[in-house]
């Protein structure tokens, strides 16, 4: 029997466990990433543990989140970032470099390796046929140090692509018609593999943005063979000695298998709130746009500004939309301004915005009351673009284009002139943006810059046997880490503050949700399906903690989610039977009685009571032992520190 190529690169860089589906395994980790909104938190429990120089073959910092700077909080965690990067051996990719998925995809991936990052499109490495994953912060801190990750040997998913995709169709409408079949939980505990012959129609920047995506379904992550194509890229990148081929074996076993020809496919887009609300341009209809953003780590590249300008050449962006462009990178942004990409771009009437996240985490660019945005972003969650009634539509860079020049949404494959887009035999190679960390003499008189807005994170105790609380917040299916621990350019600067975050802690669901843990000191969380699905942030769990949260349950969790709040020492349960939600309301008394005893003696299933009204529950203790040692340790840092005593 053959081997898938997520299978293949797992064999090799398996360190702990099988390759059985569903077992808990521990991987080499060959590279890790972070980026500034969770890496300040990142980098100080990497120092929490004490190790002086990151054990990884590649680890790199970058700035690309926080960076609208209107006090002095986002420019001191800067700061921070890299005076920590110079001396614990780590790159750092300055502000004004780009985002980190663009650029570590041009500068530092490397087919067949492993890569974590504390950010959840940290698989748009899986367009270079890398295998990488989405974490939290203590996860990656672990891996710079040394350890291995672990994660679920997850189901494969084979997506067969054939044909070709038409002029102005685009790789954001294959993930749309994905995200369209499978949903925002259809990924959970699988890993999507593309294969087929239309891979080969495909460029490397294309293969990218359908990988980032992937997190839209939940995936653990996704992946493209390595193959020509990408031999092409890393030599335009002057990084042809990294490449290496990988391809699934012919008689790789997989769990599913969706089809898809290429050509048949329409421009396609999200609507309003969710990634996988998706239908065709034709079928939504002409609706008028007050906005169009172009960038973000799915569609920020050189082929998407290239295939934009050309589409903006010699026209004037309608009267009524405002249209924000950023280039995913220094790299892109350099290129266009050398080959006139950008001279169209700025004619046309094109906001040229900082090569950065920007407007996708609300770092600026909300759009007006009840406005319509269509974005070329990933995300399109329930004001999370910073205008709480704001009408997010997620589309191609081609979609975007063609809107953007007649004010209402517009099937780009309506417009003429289409050209093909070539990508470059080299691309232009500057890295004097990217600082090496100093020698390990060096490293020594390095000073670390610490700003006043970084507190000490919470800290969570043992576990105790008996915990009653009440139920302080009971919410539906489907809710993000975005409606858990806002971000936007208000919130985001407080990274590193859990005490002054929390107040805007489940803001969106309940207004005095803060305030109600405070007064209860205690509490259990009730959810739905798909608790926690979005991003890493692991403060969608150290926030909670602080706030006294001891226990999630819930239909079912998102994977980075549930592995961060057992690395914050939250236990997350499952009910047995789904309708048993239905025996929870708010405010309830909650008992679980014996949890650690059950915990530790490695049960499966766990009767809690629902004091105030008397109902028995039954709840899944679906934990493997390392998660259960942590539990009990009181999460992944005292975990650490117990197990290398
Ligand atoms: C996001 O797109 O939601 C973010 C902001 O990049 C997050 C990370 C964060 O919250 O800092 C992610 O995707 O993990
Ligand atoms: Fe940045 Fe948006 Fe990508 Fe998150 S999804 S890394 S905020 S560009």
């Amino acid at each position: 029997m053959g081997f898938t190529i997520a299978e293949k690169i797992i064999k090799a860089h398996l360190v702990e466990g099988k390759l059985e589906k569903g077992s808990d395994i521990g991987l080499r980790i060959d590279q890790t990433l972070t980026q500034d909104a969770t890496g300040t938190m990142a980098y100080l429990e990497f120092e929490a543990m004490g190790v002086d120089r990151v054990k990884t073959e590649r680890s790199v910092a970058y700035i690309d989140h926080n960076t609208l700077q209107t006090g002095f909080e986002n420019a001191d965690d800067h700061r921070f970032i890299g005076s920590i990067a110079k001396k614990h051996g780590i790159y750092f990719s300055r502000p004004g470099n780009g985002i980190c998925h663009q650029v570590h995809l041009e500068r530092f991936g490397i087919p067949g390796k492993t890569l974590i990052g504390s950010d959840s499109h940290t698989p748009t490495c899986g367009g270079i046929g890398m295998l990488a994953f989405g974490a939290g912060g203590m996860d990656v801190a672990v891996a710079m140090g040394g350890g291995a990750y672990h994660i679920t040997m997850p189901k494969m998913v084979r997506i067969n692509l054939t044909g070709k995709l038409r002029p102005y169709v685009s790789a954001k409408d294959v993930i749309l018609e994905v995200l369209r079949i499978m949903s925002v939980k259809g990924g959970v505990g699988k890993i999507v593999e593309y294969g087929g012959e239309g891979v080969k129609t495909l460029s490397v920047p294309e293969r990218a943005t359908i990988t980032n995506m992937g997190a839209e379904l939940g995936a653990s992550t996704s992946v493209f063979p390595s193959d020509e194509i990408t031999k092409q890229f890393m030599i335009a990148q002057n990084r042809g000695e990294d490449f290496v081929e990988i391809k699934a074996d012919e008689d790789a076993v997989y769990d599913e298998i969706i089809n898809i020809d290429l050509s048949t496919l329409e421009p396609a887009a999200a609507m309003p709130h969710m990634p996988d609300n998706v239908k065709s341009i034709k079928e939504i209809g002409e609706i008028k746009v007050d906005q169009v953003l172009i960038g973000s780590c799915t569609n920020s590249s050189l082929r998407d500004m290239l295939r934009v300008a050309q589409m903006l050449k010699g026209k004037t962006v309608h009267p009524d939309v405002s249209l924000g462009i950023a280039p995913g990178s220094k790299q892109v942004f350099n290129m266009l301004a050398q080959c006139g990409a950008l001279d169209d771009l700025i004619a046309a009437g094109a906001r040229i915005l900082e090569c950065a996240c920007g407007p996708c985490i609300g770092m600026g660019q909300s759009p007006n009351s009840k406005g319509v945005s269509l974005r070329t972003f990933n995300r399109n969650f329930e004001g999370r673009s910073g205008t709480a009634d704001g009408q997010i539509y997620l589309v191609s860079p081609e979609t975007a284009a063609a809107s953007a020049v007649n004010g209402y949404l517009t099937d780009p494959t309506e417009c003429d002139g289409y050209t093909e887009i070539k990508m470059p035999d080299k691309f232009y190679i500057n890295d004097n943006m990217i600082v090496a960390p100093a020698s390990v003499e060096d490293a020594k008189n390095v000073e670390i810059l610490r700003g006043p807005n970084i507190k000490p994170f919470p800290k969570s105790d043992v576990l105790v046997d008996d915990i009653t609380a009440p139920a302080v917040l009971k919410v539906e299916d489907n809710i993000t880490t975005d409606h858990i621990m806002p971000a936007g350019a208000k919130i985001l600067p407080y990274r590193s503050n859990i005490p002054y975050l929390s107040q805007f802690c489940f803001k969106q669901c309940d207004e005095n949700f803060a305030e109600n843990c405070k007064k209860a000191g205690k509490g259990i969380i009730i959810g739905g399906a798909n608790y926690g699905q979005g991003s890493s942030r692991e403060h969608a769990a150290l926030v909670p903690l602080y706030l006294g949260i001891k226990a999630v349950i819930t239909k079912s969790f998102a994977r980075i989610h549930v592995a961060n709040l057992i690395n914050a020492g939250i236990i997350p349960l499952t009910f047995k039977n789904e309708a048993d939600y239905d025996k929870i309301s708010c405010n309830d008394e909650l008992s679980l009685q014996g949890i650690k005893t059950a915990i530790e003696n490695g049960d499966t299933q766990f009767v809690m009571t629902n004091k105030t009204t008397g109902d028995s529950i039954t709840l899944n203790l679906d934990f493997a032992q390392r998660q259960r040692d942590m539990l009990i340790a009181g999460g992944l840092l005292n975990y650490t520190k117990l197990s290398s005593k």
